[in-house]
């Protein structure tokens, strides 16, 4: 008899091109959709120039338009236009600026059970809540697979996590993923897809469980899954699209490799402190203290449900005198539903602030809050400086909690309500009349015209880079555990508009951690050829921006030694020719120091050799071994000086 299979190895047993199911193996999966967005879209659609890409090659790739949505001069307009021409060159679908977050937009119009989906986003796991495989991706990642080629990981192993009971009142969605953050930190699920099943699944809705699909991300997790079910059957339905329905269920009797187990009747409302979603406890911890900002909205708390549940708590209220209340609506659908059943009245009532859908504050695009002051928000990560406000203090929670704290001007745990105002917690039902609208989403056109690509004065090529090479350079910078890729190339508007111009937006690279780096970088290019950085554990954790690599690398980096990587960071250094070295030796780290001049010889003969490689440390006359874990194909892209000059030598030949 076969082996009984879990969700995660049915999905990808049915899509494997590649490898073996051995956890830690390298495999190669077919991708059927893909999702671009535009703050990393920009260069996806550069690079399928670059490749000479004529049409795509999935069943559904749609590029969304939902990061830079400011428009103070002209470059994120001309991006925008730019994109279209794009979508229409290469035959893929655009969601119109202002038609919403790419995630939730495309859990309602594409996402399909059974499926896989590649995306420039680290949230696309989001999707995961349909019972597909989705998966976070660098840019060039996703555009090879626009291009048809299959996606390569490692074989996750699978963390079970069962749900049993149901969530009480005041407690929702967001405090499962919290408690699951407060159990894993940002690390510990890494090299794991969470797979949640068991009968409390049943109690949480299609976009409950996106919510949690969502910020599996924030534990380093390869992707979150989910069965499909009745649910979400009954939410295709909803979509006006049931006939994209396919039961996937894991089959009786399948294991997992890792076990959890979350009782929903013990989950309490629970908030992430500045500045990691790690840092989570019980919302009654911190309750009392003052707040400058409730925000509500993002790819984390997307639903109508979301905005509806806010709108309830402070329905015939006003928010305090102290409080920014900012809501992110997260489509236009999600719009015309919340004008339609009042849900917007009552915002607008009780104090709101009311901006366009899209991500805006959630990547620091608008909306930072006030120096040092407190923001309490509903989005999935609060990094430092991410809200585009520098020592920001930034708190991830439920909407239900938001929404108490707006209320009352204080971190208010939810419960509260009802002694304090005399609430009861508010039930919500299925809308039996929602409204769908795809009038934003432009189709693509697969004739055989090929359509001139539109590009503004910001929009710049890619950089060329030579091949992995020996070096001699200083480390430029020492840095800690958890070190997100908001720190390596922050977020932020000032920054955001120049995600198609290498050249400008490398002048940010690590500001966040020290503010001469980039000044440093292009001293130590000009009079040593480059520079290193060494880090701790999950380096270039958080999110897929491939930005991070790529500036880095364009103002010299020749290598990054830590003592572990975030899988979308290290595959992106890899992508641009960063050799991502990991100490063998954990202590090896605390005998370097910042300003040490690094030297490796015979790189590529060592690379080619083994999995070690020597590293002179040539200021403390000491050496150490430092290793690598790429696969024989991620080898030669690193030799070749990244991917795509490794792409063109495989056409040339
Ligand atoms: C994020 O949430 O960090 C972002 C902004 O959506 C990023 C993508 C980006 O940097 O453009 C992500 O999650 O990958």
């Amino acid at each position: 008899m076969a082996k009984p299979l879990n969700v995660t190895e049915k999905l990808i047993q049915s899509h494997l091109v590649d490898g073996e199911m051995t956890p830690g193996e390298e495999i190669g999966i077919k991708i059927d959709q893909t999702l671009t967005q535009d703050a990393t879209g920009t260069l996806v659609m550069l690079e399928l120039e670059a490749m000479g890409l004529d049409k795509a090659k999935t069943e559904v790739s749609c590029q969304y338009v939902d990061h830079n949505l400011l428009q103070t001069d002209f470059k994120n307009p001309d991006d925008h236009l730019f994109l279209k021409s794009a979508a229409e060159r290469f035959g893929i679908w655009y969601s119109k600026p202002g038609n919403g977050v790419s995630h939730p937009v495309h859990t309602e119009h594409f996402a399909k059970p059974g499926k896989t989906l590649a995306g420039s986003d680290s949230h696309t796991p989001a999707s995961g809540c349909m019972g597909m495989f989705a998966l976070g991706a660098g840019g060039l990642d996703v555009a090879f697979a626009i291009a048809g080629e299959p996606m390569y990981l490692k074989m996750p192993k699978v963390l079970g996590v069962k749900l049993t009971g149901k969530l009480p009142d005041w407690v929702s969605a967001k405090d499962v993923v919290l408690e699951m953050l407060r159990r894993y930190d940002v690390k510990g699920a890494r090299g794991y897809v969470i797979e949640y099943y068991g009968p409390g699944v049943d109690e949480l809705s299609a976009m409950d469980r996106h919510v949690i699909a969502n910020m599996g991300t924030e534990m380093g997790a390869t992707t979150t899954v989910f069965p499909s079910d009745g649910e979400i059957k009954r939410f295709l339905a909803e979509q006006d699209r049931v006939q994209d329905y396919t039961e996937i269920v894991a089959d009786e009797g399948a294991t997992y490799d890792a076990h959890e187990e979350i009782v929903l009747d013990d989950v309490v409302p629970l908030i992430a402190l500045p500045s990691s979603p790690g840092n989570v406890v019980p919302v009654s911890e911190v309750a009392g203290d003052d707040i400058y900002q409730a925000y509500i909205g993002s790819s984390a708390n997307p639903s109508y449900r979301d905005f509806w549940i806010t709108s309830e708590i402070v329905k015939n209220r006003r928010v305090s005198d102290e409080v920014s209340f900012d809501v992110n609506p997260t489509s236009r659908q999600i719009i015309e539903n919340m004008v339609k059943q009042g849900v917007m009245l009552h915002l607008v009532q009780s104090g709101a602030r009311i901006h366009q859908a899209g991500c805006n504050g959630c990547i620091g695009m608008g909306q930072a809050p006030a120096s040092g002051r407190n923001s309490l928000r509903t989005v999935p990560r609060n990094f430092p400086d991410r809200s585009g406000t520098k020592e920001d203090s930034v708190f991830l929670c439920s909407p239900e909690t938001a929404a108490a704290s707006a209320l009352t001007g204080k971190i208010t745990d939810p419960r509260d309500l009802e002694d304090l105002y005399d609430m009861e917690y508010p039930k919500y039902e299925e809308l039996d009349d929602m409204i769908i609208n795809r009038d934003m989403l432009i189709g693509p056109t697969r004739d055989d015209e090929k359509k001139e690509l539109v590009k503004g004065p910001n929009i710049s090529t890619l950089p060329e880079f030579e091949e992995l090479q020996d070096f001699e350079v200083p480390v430029l910078l020492k840095m800690g555990d958890n070190i997100s890729t908001d720190e390596i190339l922050r977020a932020g508007a000032d920054v955001l508009p120049f995600r198609s111009n290498i050249p400008e937006i490398s002048k940010f690279s690590f500001s966040v951690v020290d503010e001469s780096f980039y000044d440093r970088a292009m001293e130590t290019k000009e009079s040593a050829g480059g520079h290193v950085v060494v880090a701790g554990e999950n380096y270039a954790q958080g999110s897929s921006r491939e930005h991070a690599a790529i500036a880095p690398r364009y103002l010299g980096q020749r290598a990054a030694i830590a003592k572990s990587y975030a899988r979308i960071g290290w595959q992106n250094l890899i992508n641009f020719g960063i050799a991502p070295l990991e100490f063998q030796n954990p202590e090896d780290f605390d005998s370097i120091d910042q300003g040490d001049i690094i030297k490796v010889e015979n790189i590529r003969e060592q690379l080619k050799a083994g999995k070690q490689v020597v590293v002179k440390n040539v200021t403390k006359g000491t050496e150490f071994t430092a290793v690598h874990t790429l696969s024989d194909r991620q080898l030669q892209a690193l030799l070749d000086g990244g991917i795509i000059n490794n792409f063109r030598k495989r056409k040339a030949s």
